[in-house]
């Protein structure tokens, strides 16, 4: 059972809790990246992955590599001399994460194509998992997707897409129909309730609600995905399987930082799917690790290994 995802990872600058730079701050460096996020989710969990991308031949590429690695995750991303790892700033404000900025244009992984993939490590992977951030980096990274979904295809590997729309790197009236075409072409489609209406072409009527995921999951799986599964955040998930519709209630939490969650909720299901779980399962296996990313700093740090699975709050500690 292996999982193989692709996609760029950056370098991540924290600022200081208040969020104000000062000439002198020592910004933490870390690393984000939706899709090796997932990947080092399914490492934690005893699920081998591998990930695929394009670095620069510079310290960040050279630091997003070697953790990404560390985690356990097969790494496969070349080195490019002639663009830089991408990067980007998470702003803090009150020491909870305000706001994302990238400096990613002209990065080494929007300069991704089909020759970066070598066909035998999709043809031989259980499932390959892709998201529309890809999509979003450029016409090369978009020909990359079409690519490995056709090599999927042809080979009977499962294709998982997570939405995953970015409105920061392209508009929704841009984004909507690329996202639409690749959702409409995944076995397996991740989506919150604002992304699937996006690609339903619908405005989003109210709050989400169990009700309101259940029906966009509907009128997804009528585009093509055998799977739909809805992130509605604190309130759970929603599935649509073959017809039926599942739904897990969240895990309760204390939020530190969300950000990440949606990849660890992912990560969870497909560690399910691999595992052979049913949808209810899978979709209790994501709540778990999406909780659990949420109580700690960081967009993949707090990821569960399989063990943690339960504990998604402090154990106390007996003496
Ligand atoms: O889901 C979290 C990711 O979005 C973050 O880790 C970095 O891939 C990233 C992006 O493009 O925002």
């Amino acid at each position: 059972m292996t999982v193989v995802t692709l996609g760029e990872t950056m370098a991540l600058l924290s600022t200081p809790a208040w969020g104000r730079v000062t000439g002198g701050s020592a910004l933490p460096v870390g690393i984000g990246g939706a899709e090796s996020n997932v990947a080092i989710g399914l490492a934690r969990l005893g699920v081998p992955a591998t990930w695929i991308s394009r670095v620069g031949d510079d310290a960040f590429g050279a630091l997003v590599t070697r953790e990404i690695r560390g985690e356990g995750v097969r790494v496969l991303a070349a080195a490019d001399p002639a663009a830089p790892t991408g990067l980007m700033v998470k702003e803090m404000r009150g020491g909870k994460p305000w706001r994302v900025r990238y400096y990613r244009r002209g990065s080494a992984a929007s300069r991704l194509s089909p020759s970066d993939i070598e066909a035998s490590v999709v043809e031989q992977a259980d499932v390959v998992h892709l998201t529309g951030i890809t999509a979003a980096l450029g016409p090369g990274p978009r020909k990359t997707l079409d690519h490995v979904i056709g090599l999927a295809r042809a080979a009977g590997t499962l294709v998982s897409f997570d939405v995953n729309h970015r409105a920061t790197l392209w508009p929704p009236a841009e984004a909507g129909p690329v996202l639409a075409r690749l959702a409409a072409a995944a076995d397996v489609v991740f989506a919150g309730p604002a992304e699937a209406a996006l690609l339903l072409g619908r405005d989003l009527p109210g709050e989400p609600s169990f009700e309101l995921g259940e029906d966009l999951a509907r009128e997804l799986a009528k585009t093509g995905p055998r799977t739909v599964v809805v992130k509605l955040g604190a309130l759970g998930s929603v599935a649509l399987h073959g017809g039926e519709v599942h739904r897990a209630e969240a895990v309760p939490v204390t939020v530190v930082d969300p950000v990440g969650a949606g990849d660890a909720f992912v990560a969870g299901y497909l560690c399910g799917l691999v595992s052979g779980e049913p949808v209810p399962g899978c979709l209790r296996l994501g709540n778990a690790a999406g909780a659990a990313v949420c109580r700690v700093p960081g967009d993949w740090e707090g990821l569960p290994a399989r063990d943690e699975l339960g504990a998604t709050e402090p154990v106390e500690v007996v003496r």
